[in-house]
């Protein structure tokens, strides 16, 4: 019988998953006239006459000799009658085989295997992350009061031996927190007059860690043990984020709308660019993980992706709406692996999940989830953050008792809960998510961090 094709490093369970539903005895028949074409082809092909021989010595040197896999050359290729290609029409087909007729049955068999193995795999692949939340845990020794007020931003430090995080609060007040040795402790530091809105280390060189209140953009740099300032403004900042690769230019957002692009190169404290989008509000950015010229603002109702390289000054319009809020948006990101859903906080009590795949003029809401926002006066607003290691899952505070933070997948379904009740006895409205370690921190409305390992 034909080999299961299945990687040699998945699981045992996965096996069992696929032979479970895969009922491929059935397809052993079909499966043998198959093998009996394969081997009536492999002699039509000698019977051209083509070795490896003489294709290896046409390939050019350096590429990768493609004609190895179909067993012909393009010289050869060019050769076959063209009359027997028949045209295909464009636009989308049909999955319908050539030989429907013959074998309709059995094309509907393995279509329908095709998407078993697949949901299955998927289900699979969501059990196994469920599986590492739950393994997650909050110990009494991983809670920290770091700063004074309220936590309104936080960042952490992608090193996978040291647990560095840092947070910011309301009074502009930064805390810094070595999770993995006490002795160590925490350090608060006041690099700000203002709440800190956005915090980010460089993701090319975490030796800086940026944040932004009102009116200033700053570079703390450790190797300087200097907190240097970017950028100012009579204006109030809302939100940054970094631009390119090197993170030399950065994307910031006011609270009255307009855009900023600043080079942290360039001396003074000014942006090269101030651009209105329309927006009366602007509170987060966030600029695309693959297409870095494309961003994302979300302001009082609207939520918008724009193309950086087109901004002027007025007069701006965007590449591709997200419709829907009717209140004020408290956040929209891109997923992190191909930015192709964005998900929002919206202050009608909505999570919403949008398919930004073409950027077409209006994206196609995908979920639109019930959640509690009434934060109230004293917490922070929720913000959903995707979990960087992957491309379909999300985590965002919650108002429920007992107190947790929950995990969603993009279709909606609640993935996980973290809580615990003898030690998160209160929300958690700014959360932070390592890249690449099952880290999670959250904090609370009197500045106290909760780690999850
Ligand atoms: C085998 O080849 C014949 C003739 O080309 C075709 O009609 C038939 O559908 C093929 N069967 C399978 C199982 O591929
Ligand atoms: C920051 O600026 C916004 C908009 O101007 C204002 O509403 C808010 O009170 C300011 N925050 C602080 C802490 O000054
Ligand atoms: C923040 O968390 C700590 C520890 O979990 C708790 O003691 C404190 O009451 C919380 N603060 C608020 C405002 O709920
Ligand atoms: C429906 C509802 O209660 N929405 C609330 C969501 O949160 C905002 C801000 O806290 C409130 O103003 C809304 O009333």
């Amino acid at each position: 019988s034909l080999a299961v094709p299945l990687g040699t490093s998945q699981s045992n369970s996965w096996t069992v998953c696929i032979s479970e539903v895969d009922g491929y005895s059935h397809l052993s028949a079909y499966e043998r006239k198959r093998l009996k074409n394969i081997t009536e082809n492999a002699k039509f092909f000698a019977a051209l006459k083509l070795h490896e021989a003489s294709v290896l010595r046409m390939s050019g040197v350096g590429k990768v000799p493609i004609h190895l896999v179909c067993g012909f050359s393009w010289f050869e290729l060019q050769k076959l009658p063209m009359s027997s290609q028949p045209q295909v029409p464009v636009g989308p087909l049909p999955m319908v085989p050539e030989d429907q007729a013959e074998n309709s049955k059995w094309t509907e068999a393995l279509l329908g295997t095709w998407m078993r193995i697949t949901f299955c795999w998927l289900s699979f692949w969501f059990s196994r992350y469920q599986e590492s939340l739950s393994s997650m845990v909050l110990s009494e020794e991983n809670i920290r009061k770091v700063v004074k007020a309220r936590v309104c931003s936080m960042a952490i430090h992608p090193s996978e031996s040291t647990i560095l995080v840092a947070a910011g609060d309301k009074l502009g007040h930064i805390g810094l927190w070595n999770s993995c040795r006490t002795e160590e402790g925490h350090h608060m530091f006041i690099p700000h007059s203002f709440q800190v809105n956005c915090m980010h280390f460089s993701p090319c060189n975490p030796a800086h860690l940026l944040s932004l209140s009102n009116d200033t953009l700053r570079c703390g740099d450790v190797t300087r043990a200097v907190f240097d300032e970017i950028c100012r403004s009579e204006e109030s900042f809302s939100c940054f984020d970094f631009l390119e690769e090197h993170a030399c230019s950065a994307l910031v957002s006011h609270w009255g709308g307009v855009v900023a692009v600043v080079d942290t190169r360039t001396p003074g404290a000014s942006a090269e660019l101030s651009a209105d989008i329309g927006f009366g509000r602007t509170r987060t950015v966030h600029v695309h993980p693959v297409n870095k010229h494309y961003f994302l603002a979300a302001g009082l109702l609207d939520v918008c992706v724009f193309d950086v390289r087109y901004l002027k000054a007025k007069g701006n319009k965007p590449l591709s709406s997200l419709p829907g809020h009717t209140k004020s948006v408290a956040s929209a990101y891109f997923s992190p692996v191909t930015g192709s859903r964005v998900v929002t906080v919206c202050a009608d009590d909505k999570l919403r999940v949008y398919d930004t795949t073409s950027l077409s003029p209006t994206a196609k809401l995908l979920s639109s989830i019930r959640h509690n926002n009434n934060t109230g006066r004293w917490l922070t607003r929720f913000r959903a953050i995707w979990d960087p290691k992957q491309e379909h899952c999300f985590l965002v505070g919650s108002m429920a008792q007992p107190r947790q933070i929950q995990v969603f997948q993009d279709t909606g379904k609640l993935l996980h809960s973290f809580c615990n009740v003898d030690c998160l006895a209160s929300v958690c409205s700014i959360n932070v998510v390592h890249p690449s370690q099952n880290i999670l921190v959250g904090g609370n409305s009197s500045g106290r961090l909760h780690v999850f390992k």
